[in-house]
C-alpha cells in the first residue's frame, strides 16, 4: 500500500497513514484504509486496530482538490461505515491536526486517544460548506449539539485539553500517542464491542436542544445570507429530528450542494492559491533565505511607524529612523497611541505592549541603520528622496543586508542605481495601516538576487503577512488596477451615475466601502497629488479636491461627513458639481443599474489584471486574486478579480468591454490581447500556467 502501513503489535493491527504533505484524504489513501480495515477485520488473530499517522497532520481532510470532480469509491462516508461497524474495536491516534473528515475519521472509531499538542476542528465552514461524513451527526452525538454547533460555525479547532473536557477524546497522553492508543485498544477488545457514536443519546437533552436553538437563532441573524450556515443549522438539528441514517443522508445532501455552490469554488480557489504564492516561478528550494536578526525603517510617518511595529509584533528588534527629533518623537508617539488602544480595548496586554515598544529604537540619522539585516525605507514618495537615502544607505549598511522600499509606485530599478548592490534591493510594499493589513507586495526588478527575493518572502510570512511576488513596473499589481477602476469610477460619474450608487453596486457585491468612500476616507489630495506629477486630470475628482473637500479629514468629499460622522451623506453640491462636468463634456446623462455599474467597475480592472499578466509583472492569476483579497477587502466568497472575471465568462466580457471602448471612444478599454485570446479559446485564467518574472 502507498499510503499506510500495517503493523503487528501482538493481537494489535497499527495501520500508520503516511500521505505527504498533510495526510488528506485522497482516494488513493481512502482504498488503503478500506483494504486494511476489511482485511483486519476479518483477521481472527487480531483483536483490536489503532489507526495512527506520521507527519504535522493527523488527517486534515477531505482532499480539497478532489471536490467538484466526479468522486471514485470508496466514498468516504462508506469508508467511515466500514469502520464504525468493523467487528474489532478501532482507535484512533492523533498526534497532529485532525480537521474536517479527519475528525470525522476519528469519530467513527470506537476510541480517540489525541497527544498534547494534537487539535481537533471542522473547517468546512471556511470553505464554504459544512462537515459532508457525519460529522453534523456524530459530534453533536459524542459532545452535545450546543458544544459541536459553534466548533462547526466557527470552523476554529480546539486543543486537546480542551477536547477531552468535552469527551471529544477519550485520554490524552503525555507520552507516546500510539501506546496509549494501543492500551485503550486492548482495554475495548476486553470488553467486547463499544457503543458506536452514531448509537449514543445521552448528549441529546431538551437543554442541549434549547441552547442549540438559541445558538441557530443567533448564526440565522448574523449569517443569515450564507448558505453554509443555514445548511448547518439544518444538518445539525438532524440530531434531534431524524434517526441517525436519515440525518446522514441529509447532510449528505446538503454538503453535495454546497460543493457546487460558486461561493465554496471561490473559496476553495483562494485556499490553494494563498499557498500556490510561495511558489516562486525560477527560484530552487536550494535558495535559502539569509538570517534576520535585526532591522530599521527610514521615516516614522504612518506607514514607517506601522511597518516598525509589524517587526516588534513578530519579535524582532527594529529601529525607526527620522532626520529630525520632533519627528521622531511624533513618529513614536502615534505608535504608543496605537498600541494603548490596543490594551484599551483589551486585545493586548499592558506587558505585551512595553515588550513591544521595547523592541522599537528610536533614532535620528541613517548611521543608524548600520547593523540592520534589512532596511526598509518607507520616506517621501519622491525619487530624488529615495536615491539620496539608498545612496547613502550603500556606504553605511552591512554587506549582504536586504534594501527595500515601501514605494507604492517608483521604479525600484532607479532607486537600486544609486547603490553599488542592486542585488540586495527589491521593493516590499506593504499596505495601510500596515500593522493590520495583510498584503505584502515583494518587488523582484531585474538584477536583484534570488536570495534576496526568498529572504523578503521568508520575512514577510514571519511578519504574519501575506507576501506575493511582484515585477516592477508602475503602481505593480494591487495600486495598477485600483487606477483601472478609480478612471472607471470617473467615467460613471461623468455619464450619469451618482457616487451613492457607485458605491451602493460594489457594497452590494460584498465590498465594504465603494470607491467614493474609500477616497473620502484616504484622502483625496493623495490621488490629486499623484495624478499632479504625472499630468493626468480627473474632472469631478479634481474638482472636489480644488473645493478643499479632501474627504473624511475636511468633513467633506464626495460625500458629506457632519459632526465627524463615518459614513457619509449625499452631497447636493457634489451632485451639482458632477452634472456641470458632465454638461461641459457634453455627456447624456443616463441612469445605471446596479449590475451595470458593478460591471463597469470590474471589467476594466480584470482588463489591466490580464495585461498585468501579459507583462509578467503577476506570475499567476491566482497571486492577483490574493493580492485583492488582502490588500484591498474583495470578499472572499467572490474569490478575487480574475476567479470572478472566469466565474463571469471571458467572451461575456470581452463583449462587454468592446462595447463600452466603442461607445466611450476609449482605446483603453479594448480588451487586452490575452484576455481576447482566452476568450477565443473558450478558456479562463484558470488555464493559464506560471510564468517567471
Ligand atoms: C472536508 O474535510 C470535507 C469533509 O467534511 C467531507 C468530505 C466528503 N486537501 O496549509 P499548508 C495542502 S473539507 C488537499 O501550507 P500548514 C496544501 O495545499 C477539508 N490539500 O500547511 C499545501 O500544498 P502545497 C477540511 C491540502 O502546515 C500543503 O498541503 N480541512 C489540504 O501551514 C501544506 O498546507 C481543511 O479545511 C487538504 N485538505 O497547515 C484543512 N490541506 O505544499 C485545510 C492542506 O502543494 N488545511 N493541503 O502548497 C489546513 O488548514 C492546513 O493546510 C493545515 C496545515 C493546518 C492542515
Amino acid at each position: 500500500m502507498e499510503t499506510v502501513r500495517l503493523a503487528r503489535h501482538g493481537e494489535i493491527a497499527i495501520a500508520t497513514i503516511d500521505n505527504p504533505p498533510v495526510n488528506a484524504l485522497g482516494q488513493a489513501l481512502r482504498a488503503d484504509l478500506a483494504r486494511v480495515i476489511a482485511d483486519v477485520g476479518s483477521d481472527p488473530a487480531v483483536a483490536a486496530i489503532v489507526i495512527a499517522a506520521v507527519g504535522r497532520a493527523f488527517i486534515a481532510g477531505a482532499d480539497i482538490s478532489e471536490f467538484g470532480k466526479p468522486p471514485v469509491a470508496p466514498l468516504l462516508p462508506d469508508l467511515l461505515d466500514a469502520i464504525e461497524n468493523c467487528p474489532k474495536p478501532v482507535v484512533a491516534a492523533i498526534q497532529g491536526v485532525a480537521l474536517g473528515g479527519g475528525l470525522e475519521l476519528a469519530l467513527a472509531c470506537h476510541g480517540r486517544v489525541g497527544s498534547a499538542s494534537a487539535s481537533f476542528g471542522q473547517p468546512e465552514i471556511k470553505l464554504g460548506l459544512i462537515p459532508g461524513a457525519g460529522g453534523t451527526q456524530r459530534l453533536p452525538r459524542l459532545i452535545g449539539a450546543a458544544q459541536a454547533f459553534p466548533m462547526m460555525l466557527s470552523g476554529e479547532p480546539i486543543p486537546a485539553s480542551r477536547a477531552l473536557q468535552l469527551g471529544l477524546v477519550d485520554d490524552v497522553a503525555d507520552g507516546d500517542v500510539v501506546a496509549a492508543a494501543m492500551a485503550l485498544a486492548r482495554a475495548l477488545a476486553a470488553r467486547g464491542a463499544p457503543e458506536p457514536v452514531r448509537d449514543m443519546t445521552a448528549r441529546l437533552t431538551a437543554a442541549d436542544r434549547e441552547a442549540f436553538e438559541a445558538q441557530a437563532l443567533a448564526a440565522t441573524k448574523t449569517s443569515g445570507e450564507m448558505p453554509d450556515a443555514m445548511a448547518l443549522i439544518e444538518a445539525v438539528r438532524g440530531v434531534f429530528t431524524l434517526p441517525f441514517t436519515e440525518g446522514l443522508a441529509a447532510e449528505r445532501a446538503l454538503f453535495v450542494k454546497l460543493v457546487a455552490d460558486p461561493r465554496s469554488r471561490a473559496l476553495r480557489h483562494v485556499f490553494f492559491a494563498e499557498r500556490e504564492i510561495a511558489r516562486v516561478p525560477g527560484i530552487g528550494a536550494d535558495v535559502k533565505p539569509r538570517a534576520i536578526a535585526k532591522a530599521a525603517v527610514i521615516g516614522a510617518g504612518t506607514m514607517g511607524g506601522g511597518i516598525a511595529m509589524c517587526f516588534a509584533n513578530a519579535g524582532i528588534p527594529v529601529t525607526l529612523i527620522e532626520q529630525e527629533q520632533a519627528q521622531i518623537d511624533n513618529g513614536m508617539n502615534r505608535v504608543a497611541a496605537i498600541y494603548e488602544m490596543s490594551v484599551t480595548r483589551g486585545s493586548l496586554s499592558p506587558e505585551k505592549r512595553d515588550e513591544r515598544l521595547a523592541l522599537i529604537t528610536p533614532a535620528l540619522g541613517l548611521d543608524a541603520a548600520a547593523d540592520a539585516d534589512v532596511v526598509i525605507e518607507a520616506a517621501f514618495e519622491e525619487m530624488g528622496v529615495k536615491q539620496q537615502i539608498f545612496g547613502a544607505l550603500d556606504a553605511i549598511a552591512k554587506p549582504g543586508a536586504i534594501l527595500a522600499s515601501n514605494t507604492s509606485y517608483l521604479d525600484i530599478p532607479t532607486i537600486a542605481a544609486a547603490t553599488k548592490r542592486p542585488q540586495d534591493v527589491l521593493g516590499m510594499h506593504f499596505f495601510s495601516p500596515a500593522n493590520v493589513m495583510k498584503l505584502l507586495e515583494v518587488v523582484r526588478p531585474d538584477g536583484v538576487s534570488d536570495e534576496a527575493v526568498v529572504t523578503a518572502m521568508a520575512l514577510g510570512r514571519r511578519l504574519g503577512k501575506v507576501p506575493v511576488v511582484v515585477g516592477n513596473g508602475f503602481g505593480f499589481v494591487g495600486n495598477r488596477m485600483l487606477e483601472a477602476r478609480t478612471r472607471a469610477t470617473e467615467r460613471l460619474l461623468v455619464a450619469g451615475a451618482l457616487p451613492h450608487e457607485v458605491d451602493a453596486a460594489l457594497t452590494g457585491f460584498g465590498f465594504k466601502m465603494g470607491p467614493c468612500a474609500m477616497a473620502d476616507l484616504a484622502g483625496n489630495d493623495i490621488g490629486w497629488r499623484s495624478r499632479k506629477a504625472r499630468g493626468k486630470t480627473a474632472a469631478v475628482a479634481d474638482a472636489i479636491c480644488e473645493a478643499g473637500w479632501f474627504g473624511q479629514k475636511t468633513g467633506r468629499g464626495y460625500f458629506l461627513y457632519p459632526d465627524g460622522a463615518r459614513s457619509g451623506l449625499r452631497d447636493p453640491e457634489v451632485e451639482a458639481l458632477i452634472a456641470r462636468i458632465s454638461e461641459e463634456q457634453g455627456a447624456n446623462r443616463r441612469s445605471f443599474k446596479s449590475d451595470e455599474i458593478l460591471s463597469r467597475l470590474l471589467d476594466p480592472m480584470v482588463n489591466e489584471g490580464a495585461r498585468i499578466l501579459e507583462e509578467g509583472i503577476a506570475v499567476r492569476p491566482g497571486d492577483i486574486d490574493v493580492i485583492w483579497l488582502n490588500g484591498y477587502n474583495w470578499p472572499a466568497w467572490r474569490g478575487g478579480p480574475m476567479h470572478w472575471a472566469d466565474s463571469v465568462g471571458l467572451d461575456i466580457l470581452v463583449a462587454r468591454l468592446e462595447a463600452q471602448a466603442a461607445e466611450m471612444g476609449d482605446a483603453t478599454l479594448e480588451p487586452a490581447p490575452l484576455l481576447r485570446r482566452l476568450a477565443a479559446e473558450g478558456k479562463g485564467f484558470a488555464d493559464l500556467k506560471a510564468t517567471t518574472i
